[in-house]
């Protein structure tokens, strides 16, 4: 049977019209959905809007208008943004919608029935930007820490549902299933809360005296239901719980993505919402981090906002894509920056992938008229390892999405596309062209080109449209969805004339001012001596290094988040810090010394742009300084006062 995928997005709030951090999110969804399609698998993606609530009311009664009126009119410009991102989702789920509104009420009737629901009064401090009330702990000086504004108590009779009779239950659950909530942070988050407090009961609804834009409780027609009971339920309702076809077919094979914001509704109103109503529970719930822009959370309600349509017609849909999906370690936080942006196109796409498709087309038109040569077991010209290479990539690349690192897996991928580039420079197909007819140029350009075309294929779910102009130009029929015989390196026809794809990047000029974020690359990129340890410095005297060797080590002070031992070391202590480009994860071997919550919150010493190592399955990016005595074990870590902010460079 084939096998099958179904990912979800939140469904997004209509009362703004959609920023980058949904775009993010969709991207990510959209990706995921093709990468499983390219693997053979049945795929279904589900995305939408969320329409009732007070925060939709509000809105469009500053608006002059009926929520109605207002959630039609915002939902339309999602789906015309994601239309045209090049977003394929499979339906597009509306809370408004008759559909949903049916399911919903099916579902509180059986939780009702089931006597999970009862009437009752509460007060307590409620925040519309969260649409949920918000637990003393978790207020700041009386506001809502997310959004900044101080709350109202509000006390009323409502609807309970029982969620505390599903605690335990609830930790058993994440107990056996230690994926359920990934990465693993979020997860350690969710338990503390259970393990912390005890579970109060949920309030689901409001009285229509105060709200009338929501879903009417099937038992209760003076209320309406409350507004994260009924979103949640656009998962499955988009399915046609409980007997539609695909409600069968996708439910038990759901990936939910939100970001870190929605955590509590998700890691536990749904849970227990599912178990009250007997549905099978979700499988996993994959949460990433935020984009950050100017330090500051970027949200509707604190109004720093970059348009996604802005994004796309400035860089293009391809590029954009790339950069959230390379850029974003899954899990953590990462900064927005249009200057990163720029610098992915110039060196990741137009420096290292268009390059090699363009030096490649170009010889291919150049010295075999276009045609597809064929390729001479006699002279291999390193096929075996070319092709153990691409395996090899291939399978890392598949392995991190799998587990929605987009960024490592793509790095994997580039690791190939900068070994090709290597492998013509290596092969000089420009010299053995000098040789009439010469076979090993033939098994060169051979394998160069089917390399292009693995590689082309496998980005297919990223880079959508310039795969596609790849593909199409190296005339290969890839009807395969079998993606382990890209490894063959034999699907292209030989003899067929291939036709020149054009530039797939153009390279994009820096405006006056802009720092150039990857200097360091740069300088060996565009042909300045590499310099690797081997190759003497220009200095005379042993031992000593030209300042530009210096200058290829990114030192910056960065600040300790989290800390913690990481099971089955003794020596090693996970760590996430803010290094003022991004919050990333580094493995730290000084679990002897420092206890982790000695070092939380000290700003320490990182070299930035070290290789990713990875130890104990975990990937460190980066290392910190420290210094030894000697003859002593013992690393003393190099800590900076608060002065100085994560990020700041040292030279
Ligand atoms: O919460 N970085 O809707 P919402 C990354 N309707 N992603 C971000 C982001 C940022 N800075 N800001 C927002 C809701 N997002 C509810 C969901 S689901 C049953 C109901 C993305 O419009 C991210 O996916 O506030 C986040 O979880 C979502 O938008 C919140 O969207």
């Amino acid at each position: 049977m084939q096998e099958r995928f179904y990912v979800t997005t939140p469904i997004y709030y209509v009362n703004a019209e959609p920023h980058i951090g949904h775009a993010y999110t969709t991207i990510l969804a959209d990706f995921m959905s093709r990468f499983y399609a390219m693997l053979g698998y049945d795929s279904y993606f589900l995305t939408g809007t969320d329409e009732h609530g007070d925060k939709i009311y509000q809105a469009a009664k500053a608006h002059n208008t009926t929520p109605q009126k207002y959630a039609d009119r915002i939902s339309g410009i999602f789906r015309k943004t994601w239309t045209d991102m090049g977003i394929r989702y499979d339906d597009f789920i509306r809370t408004s919608e008759k559909r949903h509104i049916a399911v919903v009420q099916e579902i509180l009737k059986r939780v009702y029935e089931n006597g999970d629901i009862y009437f009752g009064s509460y007060g307590g401090f409620y925040c519309v930007g969260c649409e949920r009330f918000l637990t003393e702990k978790e207020m700041v000086n009386g506001a809502c820490p997310d959004h900044g504004i101080t709350l109202n108590y509000i006390e009323e009779k409502n609807y309970f549902f029982k969620m505390s009779r599903y605690q335990d239950w609830l930790m058993a659950h994440i107990g056996k299933n230690p994926d359920f909530i990934r990465p693993e942070r979020y997860r350690n988050e969710v338990m503390a809360l259970l393990k912390s407090e005890v579970l109060e009961d949920l309030c689901i609804s409001r009285p229509k005296s105060r709200l009338q834009w929501g879903i009417t409780l099937p038992f209760d027609e003076n209320y309406v239901t409350y507004v994260w009971f009924d979103a949640l339920i656009n998962y499955v309702s988009a399915l046609g719980y409980p007997d539609g076809e695909k409600f069968i077919k996708y439910w038990p094979v759901v990936e939910h993505i939100i970001a870190k914001d929605i955590v509590k509704p998700h890691g536990i109103f749904w849970p227990t919402m599912l178990k009250a109503a007997g549905i099978q529970q979700y499988r996993h719930l994959n949460v990433h981090g935020y984009w950050n822009m100017q330090e500051a959370k970027m949200s509707k309600s604190l109004g720093n906002v970059v348009t996604p349509q802005a994004l796309i017609d400035r860089y293009g849909n391809d590029q954009i894509r790339y950069f959230f999906l390379r850029e974003m370690n899954f899990g953590n936080d990462a900064k927005f920056s249009e200057e990163v942006i720029v610098d992915r196109i110039n060196y990741d796409l137009a420096n290292d992938l268009g390059n090699l498709v363009n030096r490649v087309c170009t010889m291919t038109i150049r010295y075999f008229d276009g045609r597809i040569p064929a390729f001479h077991p006699e002279e291999p010209a390193g096929r075996n390892d070319l092709v153990d290479r691409f395996t090899a990539s291939m399978e890392e690349y598949r392995a991190a999405v799998k587990n929605f690192q987009t960024s490592t897996g793509l790095e994997k991928l580039w690791e190939f596309i900068r070994h090709l580039n290597k492998y013509v420079d290596a092969n000089k197909p420009w010299q053995l062209a000098k040789e009439n007819g010469s076979a090993l140029l033939s098994s060169v350009m051979r394998n160069l080109l089917e390399g292009v075309h693995g590689i082309s294929v496998l980005l297919s779910p990223v880079l959508v449209q310039s795969s596609a102009t790849v593909i199409r130009a190296l005339k290969a029929q890839t009807t395969t969805r079998d993606i382990a015989s890209l490894g063959t390196f034999n699907l292209l026809a030989e003899g067929e004339k291939i036709s020149d794809p054009g530039i797939l990047f153009p390279r994009l000029e820096r405006r006056a001012g802009e720092a150039d974020t990857r200097q360091n690359e740069k300088s060996e990129k565009t042909g300045g001596a590499p310099m690797t340890p081997d190759q003497p410095s220009s200095q005379k005297g042993e031992g000593l290094i030209d300042i530009s060797e210096f200058g290829r080590i990114d030192i910056r002070v960065a600040k300790i988040l989290t800390a913690a031992r990481i099971e089955g070391s003794e020596k090693l202590l996970e760590l996430t810090v803010d290094s003022g480009l991004d919050e990333r994860t580094i493995v730290a071997g000084i679990a002897p010394w420092y206890a982790p919550e000695q070092i939380v919150g000290k700003n320490i010493l990182l070299v930035a742009n070290l290789k990713p190592a990875t130890l104990f399955k975990r990937t460190s990016h980066g290392m910190l300084l420290a210094a030894k005595a000697a003859g002593s074990e013992r690393p003393v870590l190099i800590m900076i006062d608060d002065s100085i902010p994560a990020g700041a460079k040292l030279g």
